[in-house]
């Protein structure tokens, strides 16, 4: 079993990153061989300050250490620290098709209204996504449910590109999504759209970097409605902003959904709300106070993220030769 996964350095890490995916990475180190990389190469799909982006790919990776991954147990780099990447995705661009790239809908919410301006790269990232993956050989991908359909189209790239060049080189990687992890988690303000880095309201998202308070006042200010909490999660259906504050109190306390809503059947969000603040201060301040101790030490993290690029370009290597082979180029 071969674990790879990445996340954007565009911002940073939130409460979704960190239970739709991060703590299951972390889980993962333990069971299998596991590869995670800061996604820097898809970071210029959208508007990017050069002088940002070089903090945070740093600052992404101090997140990461603080929230359990260890360099010690995983391969942690920088995407555009090993060129098999793009240099795969490039292969692949030519087994992608047009048509399944405008079915995605992260493409298509993400470019919105505005196609003719959008960057060809947000268009043609899910291809780099399937070659990070691909370039590997990952078995299994742990992402939040936003990303399924990305995993998806990896699959259908290597079926097909096994298929065309009548070779058994790529490996269709599973999407792993769930175990006991929040899959999706939805905005703060609004329970029909995802807790997102890029949404413009810092009311929308809880992140790693903020302070008890602020997480205490962010969950105060949540939406939701003016019903006491069921006996039973189906009886959430129809309160978006009601399971998604039941859901996030479930992933930070290891409980089911059920076994929440037993604690708090009866109640409305003035009792809820300061409960869930707890277990999220308790989930996240220890987190928080690694990640200072770790942005002291910049060297350090440079070193980790080298050490981790130096075995990620050696384990790309023979795929991306085999790909040339197969497509008959540098025999
Ligand atoms: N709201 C979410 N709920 C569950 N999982 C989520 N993920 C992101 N948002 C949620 C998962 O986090 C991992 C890293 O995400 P990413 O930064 O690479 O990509 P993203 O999905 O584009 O994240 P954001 O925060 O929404 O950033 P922007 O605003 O830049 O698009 C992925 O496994 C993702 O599924």
């Amino acid at each position: 079993m071969r674990v790879v996964s990445g996340i954007q350095p565009t911002g940073d890490l939130h409460l979704g990153n960190l239970l739709g995916a991060i703590l299951r990475w972390v889980r993962m180190q333990d069971e299998a061989e596991c590869l995670f990389f800061l996604a820097d190469l898809h970071a210029l799909t959208v508007d990017v300050d050069p002088a940002i982006l070089r903090g945070n790919v740093r600052e992404m990776a101090a997140a990461l250490i603080a929230s359990g991954i260890d360099p010690a147990k995983s391969t942690l780099f920088a995407q555009s620290a090993v060129p098999a990447h793009p240099e795969l995705a490039w292969i692949l661009q030519g087994t992608a098709r047009m048509g399944w790239l405008n079915r995605m809908t992260q493409w298509k919410d993400k470019a919105g209204k505005n196609r003719e301006g959008a960057s060809v790269g947000l268009f043609t990232y899910p291809v780099l996504q399937a070659a990070d993956v691909l370039v590997y050989k990952a078995t299994h991908v742990p992402v939040g449910e936003d990303q399924k359909q990305h995993i998806e189209l990896a699959r259908d790239i290597a079926v097909k590109f096994n298929n065309d060049f009548d070779v058994e080189l790529f490996v269709a990687p599973e999407p792993y999504i769930g175990g006991g992890t929040a899959a999706r988690v939805m905005s703060l303000r609004d329970g029909a759209s995802k807790m997102s880095k890029s949404d413009p309201s810092e009311a929308s998202r809880i992140h790693l970097t903020d302070s008890d308070d602020v997480i205490a006042q962010k969950l105060r200010k949540a939406k939701t409605d003016p019903e006491p909490l069921p006996d039973d999660p189906e009886l959430l259906a129809g309160r978006p902003e009601a399971r998604n504050l039941v859901g996030i109190m479930a992933a930070v306390t290891g409980e089911s959904p059920a076994a929440v809503l037993q604690r708090f059947s009866g109640q409305g969000f003035g009792a809820f709300k300061p409960a869930l603040a707890d277990a999220t201060i308790a989930l996240l301040a220890p987190l928080r106070e690694r990640l200072i101790e770790l942005r002291n030490d910049p060297a350090m993290l440079d070193g980790i993220l080298a050490a981790g690029a130096e075995k990620a370009v050696e384990l790309a290597a023979p795929t991306l030769h085999e790909a040339y082979r197969a497509v008959g180029l540098r025999s």
